[in-house]
Parts: C-alpha cells; structure tokens; sequence
C-alpha cells in the first residue's frame, strides 16, 4: 500500500513542477514582451504637445480673404510676384509698368458666395522682377506641352517692354 501512495505522490509532485515550471516561465516571458514592446512603441505615438487638442485646427486664421496671401482665393491659378506686395494690387499695375497685352485666365472659386469667377492674370511689364511674394498656384494648369492651359509663361512677351515685374488678378467673368 506504502509503494502506492509513494507512486502517487512522486506523479503529483512532477505534474505540478512541470505545471508551474512551464506556466511561470511563459507568463513572465509574456509580461517581459508586453513591457519591452510597450516601452518601444510609446514615445512613438502621437502626442498633442500644444496642448490645445482642436484648438490650433479653430484658431487657423482665414487667408482665403487676404491679398498679399498667396492663399487669397483669386490666386488660385496664379504664377508670379503679387503685385499688392509691389506697390500696385490686386488689380493695378505698380507705377512704371504696364499691364500684358495677353494673359492667362484661370477659374477660381470664392469660398463666400460658392461661385466659379474667371480670373485673368495679367503680367506687369517694363520692370525687373519685382522678387516679392511669389506666388505658384496651379488649378486646372496643365504641363508645357499644352500651352493654351499652361500658366508658366511671361506674358508680356506681345508688350514693348518684355520685362515683368509682377501679376495682377482681375475678375472678367462669372464661370
Ligand atoms: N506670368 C508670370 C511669369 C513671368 C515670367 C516667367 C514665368 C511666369
């Protein structure tokens, strides 16, 4: 009877040693992965640091209604030097210069009244670069191949003087 419960006994010890030996060493191997992944991957997670959460994206300021922006909605399809940084504007020439003969017409929207207005810009001529405020938007532009839709080109070229000086953005049309 002895020999049997000494059977018993050794069966019990060795299953409960390998029990544990192994479901200890797995769990702490588990615990000791979570802890090493979590520590790598934390300082990788994206953190608001401002400290405003939303609030910066409200706090924007509107440069669609500004301009000297290159952000202003006329400039949608402009490429140059904004002449309200040349001492003209929006829609005059800077004294000194004169406006291209031919120009390039663009199609903007005003975020106000959600229309579609043609925009012509034309160039300023008869100065050097004025090198303010350069502007390079490029809706609805295409590549160079295309030239009647590209936007890249000195259009005082059909003017006396050739040199431009900047870009004006005069409304011509509703779209
Ligand atoms: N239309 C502005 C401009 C002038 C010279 C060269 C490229 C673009």
């Amino acid at each position: 009877m002895r020999w049997f419960l000494d059977l018993i006994d050794k069966h019990t010890e060795r299953t409960l040693r390998r029990v544990a030996h192994q479901h200890g060493r797995r769990s702490l191997l588990s615990r000791l992965g979570v802890a090493l992944v979590g520590t790598a991957v934390l300082p990788m997670l994206p953190f608001d640091r401002s400290g405003q959460f939303m609030g910066a994206q409200a706090a924007k300021p509107d440069l669609s209604d500004d301009p000297v922006k290159c952000e202003y909605w006329r400039y949608c399809a402009f490429d140059g030097y904004l002449c309200s940084c040349c001492g003209g504007s929006l829609t005059q020439c800077p004294p000194g210069t004169e406006a291209s003969k031919v120009s390039w017409v663009g199609t903007c929207l005003n975020p106000k009244d959600g229309r579609h207005y043609l925009v012509s810009y034309n160039d300023c001529c008869g100065k050097t670069s004025c090198g303010e405020c350069l502007c390079n938007n490029n809706e609805r532009e295409r590549p160079g191949y295309r030239l009647g839709v590209h936007n890249d080109i000195n259009w005082c070229m059909a003017n006396t003087s050739p040199m431009f000086h900047c870009t004006t953005s005069i409304i011509v049309g509703v779209a």
